[in-house]
């Protein structure tokens, strides 16, 4: 269970397990975030929910633990549009993280410049209604608009009930979009739901759609090891090899109902992903196409 200290919830399992599964060399963590440290770098007024410090030291431990190279180091929404926490970490991984920021639409060509030299390749745009308020789509067109002069990649969030209604604006954006956590399907459903195949055929019809098989901890219903995540994310794995992407989430924001065990998710990559040639398409020239390039 979380446990809420008076500096915030600690979703993470303290001790995570040596992972008996080895990551090929230069694997990349794409999914990840750092949580302050909050007298160094606060968290944001308008954030719903806060974590305990999990800064950068805790996540590099961590990659160097599991056996990565790399990390991709995503904006979480409790740090709103104040990114520092997240350019000090990339700053401070000598070259072996790159980030995902949040920004405003009117934030400066400078600004914007200086979080690319900082390792920042792309931004999120979050639909998740219990992480965030409502931004109209116009302003994420702009903020997409904005980064299109330096290569950056759009990072989506959203909740699978919301697929249908966003699919058109989703096809309005320009460039490479992400979609976190396959779109976060409902689990209870068979893989042949309309519901997950609507989003299956939105990968189809769209080759500039990249996901991330990620999360399990949070879609699953059975409760670790993930069993009845796991044909999801082999399905996307098998059949859109070469984009997909893979995270441990770690801190795992907002983890109430166990701690998930980063040990434990990096075992379970050969299920999902289950030659050497997809888990190298999984955790290494994919992420490094999208993050990597420059
Ligand atoms: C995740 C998922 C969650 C939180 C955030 O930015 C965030 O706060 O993304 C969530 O609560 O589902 O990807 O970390």
């Amino acid at each position: 269970m979380a446990e809420q200290t008076d500096k915030g919830v600690i979703s993470w399992h303290p001790n995570p397990q040596t992972p008996a599964y080895v990551p090929p060399a230069g694997a990349v963590d794409a999914h990840c975030h750092v949580f302050g440290p909050a007298t160094q770098f606060p968290f944001a007024p308008e954030r719903k929910y806060t974590p305990g410090d999990a800064g950068k030291d805790m996540l590099f431990a961590l990659r160097d633990h599991l056996g990565f190279a790399r990390n991709v180091i995503v904006q979480a929404t409790c740090h709103g549009r104040d990114n520092r926490a997240l350019v000090d970490a990339l700053r401070a991984s000598a070259g072996r993280a790159r980030g995902v920021a949040s920004i405003a639409p009117d934030i400066t060509d400078a600004k914007l410049q200086e979080l690319h030299d900082a390792g920042v390749r792309g931004i999120r745009f979050n639909f998740v209604k219990r992480l965030v308020d409502a931004t109209p789509k116009e302003v994420f067109q702009t903020s997409a608009a904005r980064v299109q002069h330096l290569g950056w990649h759009i990072v989506v969030y959203f909740e699978a009930a919301d697929l249908v209604e966003l699919t058109p604006f989703l096809k309005t954006l320009p460039g490479i979009i992400v979609v976190d956590h396959m779109g976060r399907p409902d689990v209870g459903k068979p893989l042949s739901h309309h519901d997950f195949q609507a989003f299956v055929q939105l990968m189809r019809d769209m080759p500039n759609l990249f996901t991330k098989v990620s999360c399990p901890e949070r879609l699953t219903i059975a409760g670790p090891p993930y069993e009845d995540v796991r044909p999801f994310q082999a399905h996307l794995v098998k059949h859109f090899p070469d984009r997909v992407l893979w995270g441990t989430d770690w801190p795992h924001p907002n983890m109430k109902s166990h701690l998930p065990d980063d040990g434990l998710l990096t075992d379970l990559i050969p299920q999902i992903a289950p030659t050497a040639a997809l888990q190298q398409k999984l955790l290494v020239d994919n992420p490094m196409r999208l993050y990597w390039a420059d």
